[in-house]
């Protein structure tokens, strides 16, 4: 399974932890000691969830969910069957996101990259740890937490979204939600100019970046680069998830009423109020 010039990559070292003792691979796979926490937790946070679905009405893949307790158990640990599974599983969770991050940067230092992909994860971990730890907290209650379930999840974004009347009003929404969608438009951009590239008329040769520049040129009168496409997709991806965490940590714990009331600020302008 490896490439004749991977050898040359598989170099010692640029451990964070356990030195030596995991510095190896498995197959195509880097170990290390991440990579035994990462099987470690997502394996035990798996099986939880299992034994809650064992436990639960249904083994209906859409219908399964995992609840949170109950916002009376405040920030107390709950019994198992009352949303304690539900406190594990997301320790499960963290700890295997966190592990998996800290991986990439063992996997980076070893090649002497920079730490790119671990920050640019970190903004995902980011987001979903402020739905399932820092909002709750804020609020005083794991119950503020989302459920573990695929309809269930999407009830609870409702639910909540309603909450405030109208969650296209939260400003911090709005920034995320063009990031994604921007996001989007640049990654399509970028894809099709790469396999247009790559895949030439029968009998043409590959092109190169001269005839990526020269399209943008002909056809927007600009281009990015091949260097400044990566660093604009990761500006745009990094700005999609952590947007999305301040939406929503700041829906509740610093803004309680409607969002388009938020927005009377705007509409008391001393201009034309
Ligand atoms: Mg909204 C949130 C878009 C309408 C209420 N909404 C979001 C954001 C996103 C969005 C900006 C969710 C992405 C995110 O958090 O990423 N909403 C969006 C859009 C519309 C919209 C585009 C639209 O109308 C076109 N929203 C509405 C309506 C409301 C509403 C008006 C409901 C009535 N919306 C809410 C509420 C919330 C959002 C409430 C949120 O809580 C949510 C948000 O901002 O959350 C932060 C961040 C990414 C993550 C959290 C993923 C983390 C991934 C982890 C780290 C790794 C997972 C690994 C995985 C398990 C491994 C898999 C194994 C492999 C496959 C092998
Ligand atoms: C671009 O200009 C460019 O540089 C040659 C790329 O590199 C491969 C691209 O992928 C894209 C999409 C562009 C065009 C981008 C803008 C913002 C005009």
């Amino acid at each position: 399974a490896m490439l004749s010039f991977e050898k040359k990559y598989r170099v010692r070292g640029g451990t964070l932890l356990g030195g030596d003792l995991f510095d190896f691979w498995v197959g195509p796979f880097y170990v290390g000691f991440f990579g035994v926490s990462t099987i470690f937790f997502a394996t035990l946070g798996t099986l939880l969830i299992i034994w809650g679905a064992a436990m639960g009405p249904t083994w209906n893949p859409w219908q399964i969910s995992i609840a949170p307790p109950d916002l009376s158990y405040g920030l107390n640990m709950a019994p198992l069957t009352e949303g304690g599974l539900w406190q594990f599983i997301t320790f499960c969770a963290i700890g295997a996101f966190v592990s998996w991050a800290l991986r990439q940067a063992e996997i980076a230092r070893k090649l002497g990259m920079g730490l790119h992909v671990p920050i640019a994860f970190g903004f995902a971990i980011l987001a979903y740890v402020t739905l399932v730890v820092i909002r709750p907290v804020l609020l005083g209650a794991w119950g503020h937490g989302f459920p573990y379930g695929i309809f269930s999840h999407l009830d609870w974004v409702s639910n909540v979204g309603y909450q405030y009347l109208h969650f296209h009003y939260n400003p911090a929404h709005m920034l995320a939600i063009t990031f994604f969608f921007t996001n989007a438009l640049a990654l399509a951009l970028h894809g099709s100019l790469i396999l247009s590239m790559t895949n030439p008329a029968k009998g043409e040769p590959v092109k190169t970046g001269e005839h990526e520049n020269t399209f943008f040129r002909d056809l927007v009168g600009y281009s990015i680069g091949a260097l400044g496409i990566h660093r604009l997709g990761l500006f745009l991806a990094i700005n999609a998830a952590f947007w999305s965490a301040v939406c929503i940590v700041i829906s509740g714990p610093f803004w309680t009423r409607g969002w388009p009331e938020w927005w009377n600020w705007w509409l008391e302008l001393p201009f034309w109020s």
